[in-house]
């Protein structure tokens, strides 16, 4: 497996050797905080090692339509009731837009409709809350992994900060997330627009909301606002990757 890391490999057969390695293997390899700093060192980031990065991950468990949960349950913030938020909802988040921006070529400005109109996923996935539920649901949204292509990622943007229109509880800071390149380019990484066939609701994060499958709920930040590209976290909150991690919550809360 160390061989496998090395620049080289990752850069010229990397989709190959990627795609052709045992699950288990390849789950340890991008959990593993050897590789997911390796993508941070700005070499990393060929189109090649992307497409890699797009085609060898493995899937967290999909499940079929007669799994989803009768009822899916909103927790957190269930509505931001925030003035910008709620002019927003109240033109049916015509005037919405989802800003990539940061440390990128080209930041892009994408209105719900660019969003729909880009080729969707579709997955049935368990999303499980460190509170002690689960729910099963079929998301459908924009991959994250082709959007950081077309924007241009800059050899030193590690990091995709999600920054949300809520302020959980109440209280200045507002809700944010971090997911790095692994899980940025993973297939299941959608900017989710649709839940169980229906237009995401205010509940479940309305008008867009992150689906990063292989992760605990709370990195599923609703309420997208803002993707911003960074190489350092220190500078958001706390200072810790998101809302919840800056109350002692694990930053890196694979499943
Ligand atoms: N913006 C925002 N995102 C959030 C939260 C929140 O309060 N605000 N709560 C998180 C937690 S702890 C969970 S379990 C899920 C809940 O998503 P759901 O309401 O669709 O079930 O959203 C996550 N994302
Ligand atoms: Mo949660």
């Amino acid at each position: 497996m160390k061989d496998f890391l090395t620049r080289r490999r990752l850069l010229t057969g990397g989709a190959i050797t990627l795609g052709g390695l045992a699950l288990t293997g390849c789950d340890a390899l991008f959990a593993s905080p050897g590789f997911r700093s390796f993508l941070g060192n700005g070499e990393a980031l060929t189109m090649a090692a992307q497409r890699a990065l797009m085609v060898g991950q493995p899937l967290a468990r999909e499940f079929s339509e007669r799994d989803i949960s009768p009822i899916f349950k909103a927790n957190g913030t269930k509505n931001p009731n925030t003035p910008v938020y709620n002019a927003l909802a109240a033109g049916s988040f015509n005037t919405w837009r989802l800003q990539i921006d940061g440390l990128v070529d080209r930041p892009l400005s994408l209105s719900l409709a660019d969003l729909r109109a880009i080729p969707a996923r579709t997955q049935i996935t368990r999303h499980d809350c460190v509170e002690g539920w689960s729910a099963i649901g079929k998301w459908q949204g924009a991959q994250l992994g082709p959007l950081l292509q077309a924007v241009g990622l800059k050899p030193n943007a590690r990091f995709a900060v999600m920054h949300c229109a809520d302020n959980y509880g109440g209280g200045a800071d507002m809700y944010y997330e971090s997911i790095d390149l692994v899980d940025g380019f993973h297939p299941q990484t959608i900017l989710a627009y649709s839940l169980n066939g229906q237009p995401l609701d205010v509940a479940h994060g309305a008008p867009l909301r992150l689906r990063v499958e292989r992760q605990l709920g709370y990195k599923h930040a609703k309420y997208l606002m803002r993707i911003e590209m960074v190489e350092r976290l220190d500078a958001f909150g706390r200072g810790r990757g998101g809302y919840w991690e800056d109350r002692g919550y694990e930053w890196y809360a694979g499943i």
